[in-house]
């Protein structure tokens, strides 16, 4: 398995249970992680990583709530409470998440003006973020998804691995989604076509 990578998505306070944007039982899975990390020699851990007055927050656009959506020039964007700031407790790792064993670490979503969901792209799909470089660097080729939350961060990450050609399985028991609207359906289906084993 010296070219599998375990990538753990957004294991942060800000997304497990009394955290600013938490998602249901997003810390349920972290006892799950942190073994899976015995049976891999490449793991990457990603951290959403926001300045303060990000424009994916619902407080930086006058009369919006969170969870509305508005057209961003890169395509439509949901907008979320404040959460993820860079620096601040809740953008940190979950206390009880093992980091020790990661030897990459990869922020996203530090523009003001572009969101970025996936661990390989901004919003726009064209910002990289460095991490496919990295991988391909390694000789990577296959990649294992954990983490928060599988309908969006996830999924954004599975799809862009796919696309760039990576073997691609979701350890669907060690994610856990926001699930806005069918949005984890969706994401679901979508990752099926592209090819994305879902375990
Ligand atoms: C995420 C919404 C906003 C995620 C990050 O980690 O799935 N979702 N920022
Ligand atoms: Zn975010």
């Amino acid at each position: 398995m010296a070219d599998t990578a375990l990538l753990v998505i957004d294991m942060q306070n800000d997304f497990c249970p009394n955290g600013a944007l938490a998602v249901q039982g997003g810390d349920e899975i972290i006892e799950g992680i942190n073994a899976l990390m015995d049976e891999h020699n490449c793991i990457v851990l990603t951290q959403d990583w926001h300045t303060a007055g990000h424009s994916s927050f619902a407080s930086s656009h006058a009369g919006k709530s969170p969870y509305e959506l508005v057209e961003m020039p890169y395509g439509p964007q949901v907008l979320w409470p404040d959460h993820c700031v860079m620096g601040s407790k809740g953008a940190a790792f979950h206390p009880d998440l093992r980091t020790d064993a990661a030897q990459m670490i990869v922020r996203k979503g530090f523009r003001t003006e572009i969101d970025s969901y996936s661990a390989f792209f901004e919003n726009d799909q064209t910002t990289a973020t460095g991490l496919h470089g990295y991988l391909q660097e390694r000789g990577v080729k296959n990649l294992v998804l954990t983490g928060l939350a599988t309908d969006f961060c996830v999924a954004y990450s599975a799809l862009d691995a796919a696309r760039l050609g990576y073997k691609v399985e979701l350890r669907e028991s060690l994610c856990r989604a926001i699930d806005l609207d069918g949005s984890l359906k969706a994401a679901k289906a979508g990752m099926l076509e592209a090819g994305v084993t879902i375990a």
